[in-house]
């Protein structure tokens, strides 16, 4: 029998001594997809290739969390404590000396630090441990996890490599045969092997459920987008009913981590679905790449997928049969809904289906919708975006839709952005209050304003790589939405944090700061004056 945990590591927060409140959302209560997906179905495939395996996730951002000091980050004229939140170290050790092989996922970029200190105390307690790692910041940094403590990095998506890697572990194999690893061979040298999952790519048609047996579904009580309405009820989970993305914008990772687009068809979303309700589940998060991309279109206007759009509708006719409540916490690719000036109204009306009886909601309650820029060259950055005119008129149907909540994303900080770019933004956002202000039916609207985090791996890593203000090994935290890391010639990191701080809050109601991000906003009176 061979013994795996697969670890959700505690995550950062960082805040300034003295402040009760975290710079940027801190969000242990959610559900660890990553975790649940690499489990779907695992302990049965190795059981078929003649291997026993005991498998648990350890989830340490729930249960006995508690705020550990692990650092100061110097962030101009201000120090910053970082914070690790999660269950003690100490208090996994037994789960540390019972396992052969421990799988960490390591997605985001600001947890780094913390998940190669774990790495390293793993190997502290058990010397002869197995350490995997994988997610999207290990895909594109293996090398990193490597030096401080990790055995072997899993790029892309690890379904089927790290049930590949247990096989030969628990048979004493070599990893030889193993493709889309990287790893230190027993000289400890490093050894890449081949690299093809962009290409040979995980079949979602075969995906099973993700395994929601072994986890405490009563702790998954955020949704990651701030508050839902009174009668939206957890457990919260996040579905995916596809992988990937025919775009490629330049902030994303979703590219070099999941590549082309993939989807499951009707008969598999029934089953996943069928499963979230025998395990009394009621309110689904559609958190995948880009749902929308099933209507994508040829250059000719043609869809992609002869049957794409009805696909998608499928997808809400079940959800709202089941008597799901949904919302779409990954931004919606809202250009998609238009072609050639016509609207595709029938399908935003499946998609957004509601349903309100005295304060009990069915159905959609809320949407993000990503603006990321405002500007006129929004097209020329992003080719998901459209002109904002013509996003405005898909933006005032959805005001019409009866929605309990919308949230509209938007980036600021990329190296042209200046003050007259900032303070267009802020009046284009007002333009979009408005409307709602016009048609809402009281539809609750929050701006989302994200700072360009330099992401590892992503188009902008690469071309504003010079300026990075910050060594990514020593303080991977400043990768958040939340803090600026670039000096640009408009702005330092911290002016353009106090320039977010200060759109948050004038966009924003306290109390709405309140239920979305709960966080400690930086303002400076320069910005208040240039959104007046
Ligand atoms: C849901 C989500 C969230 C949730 C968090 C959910 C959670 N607690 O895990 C919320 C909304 C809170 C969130 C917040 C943030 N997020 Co987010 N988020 C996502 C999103 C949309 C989906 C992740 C997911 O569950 N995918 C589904 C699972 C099945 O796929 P997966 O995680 O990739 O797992 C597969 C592989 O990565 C791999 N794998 C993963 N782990 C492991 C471990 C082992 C051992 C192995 C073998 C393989 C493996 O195998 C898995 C199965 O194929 C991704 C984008 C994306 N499409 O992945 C961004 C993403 C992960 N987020 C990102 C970022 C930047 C953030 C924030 C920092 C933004 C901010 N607010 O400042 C915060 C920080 C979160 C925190 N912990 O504090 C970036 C991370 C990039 C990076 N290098 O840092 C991503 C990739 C989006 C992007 N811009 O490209 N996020
Ligand atoms: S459309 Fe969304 S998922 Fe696709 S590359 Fe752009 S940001 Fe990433």
């Amino acid at each position: 029998m061979i013994v795996v945990k697969l670890i959700a590591s505690p995550i950062p927060g960082l805040c300034i001594a003295g402040e009760n409140k975290f710079l940027g959302t801190v969000r242990p209560n959610m559900h660890k997809a990553s975790l649940t997906a690499l489990s779907a179905g695992l302990v049965e495939r190795l059981d078929e290739s003649g291997v026993h395996c005991e498998l648990e996730i350890v989830d340490m951002q729930i249960g006995d969390v508690q705020f550990t000091k692990y650092g100061i980050l110097d962030y101009e004229n201000l120090v910053i404590e970082k914070h690790r939140v999660g269950i003690p170290f100490e208090n996994i050790k037994l789960k540390i000396v019972e396992s052969d092989i421990i799988g960490l996922s390591a997605n985001f970029t600001h947890s780094r630090k913390i998940i190669t200190d774990l790495a390293s105390y793993c190997k502290v307690i058990k010397k002869n441990i197995i350490l995997i790692i994988g997610g999207a910041d290990a895909t594109s940094n293996p090398l990193y996890y490597l030096k401080y403590g990790a055995d072997i990095i899993v790029k892309g998506e690890g379904e089927i490599t790290f049930q590949l890697l247990i096989e030969r572990i628990h048979f004493k194999k070599d990893f030889e045969s193993v493709p889309n690893i990287v790893y230190k061979s027993k000289s400890g040298k490093i050894k890449v092997n081949r690299i093809n999952y962009l290409k040979q790519q995980f079949n979602i048609e075969k995906m099973n459920p993700p395994n929601l047996d072994i986890v405490d579904l009563s702790k998954y009580t955020d949704t990651g987008e701030g508050k839902p309405p009174i009668s939206i009820t957890p457990p919260f989970i996040s579905v995916e009913t596809s992988r990937g993305c025919f775009h490629s914008c330049s902030f994303c990772t979703t590219p070099q981590m999941k590549g082309r687009y993939r989807y499951m068809k009707e008969n598999n979303i029934n089953k996943h679905f069928e499963y979230f309700k025998s395990k009394g589940i009621n309110t689904i998060l559609f958190q995948e790449d880009n749902i929308l991309s099933r209507i994508w279109r040829k250059k000719n206007s043609d869809y992609f997928f002869n049957n794409g759009r009805k696909e998608l509708i499928d997808i809400f006719k079940i959800a709202r049969n089941m008597e799901f409540n949904w919302e779409f916490t990954n931004g919606l690719e809202l250009g998609l809904f238009e072609n050639n000036g016509i609207i595709d109204d029938e399908l935003i009306h499946y998609m957004f289906w509601n349903k309100k009886d005295n304060r009990n909601i069915k159905g959609c309650y809320r949407a993000s919708i990503p603006l990321e820029n405002l500007t006129k060259s929004n097209i020329l950055l992003f080719r998901k975006l459209k002109p904002f005119d013509s996003m405005k008129t898909i933006i005032k149907i959805l005001s019409e839709l009866n929605l309990e909540m919308l949230s509209f994303n938007l980036i600021i900080g990329r190296p042209q952005d200046d003050e007259i770019t900032l303070r267009k933004t802020f009046l284009k956002c007002l333009e979009i209050k408005e409307l709602f202000a016009h048609y809402g039916n009281n539809t609750q609207i929050y701006f989302n304003i994200y700072n360009l985090a330099l992401i590892p791996g992503t188009i902008d890593s690469i071309k504003f790589q010079n300026l990075l203000a910050f060594d990514l090994e020593k303080d991977p935290e400043v990768i958040t939405f939340y803090l600026g890391c670039l000096r640009t010639g408009n702005f330092s990191p911290l002016e353009i944090t106090q320039a977010r701080g200060t759109l948050v809050q004038k966009l924003n109601d306290n109390s709405l700061i309140k239920d979305y991000d709960n966080t400690f906003n930086l303002t400076h009176k320069r910005f208040y004056n240039l959104f007046k």
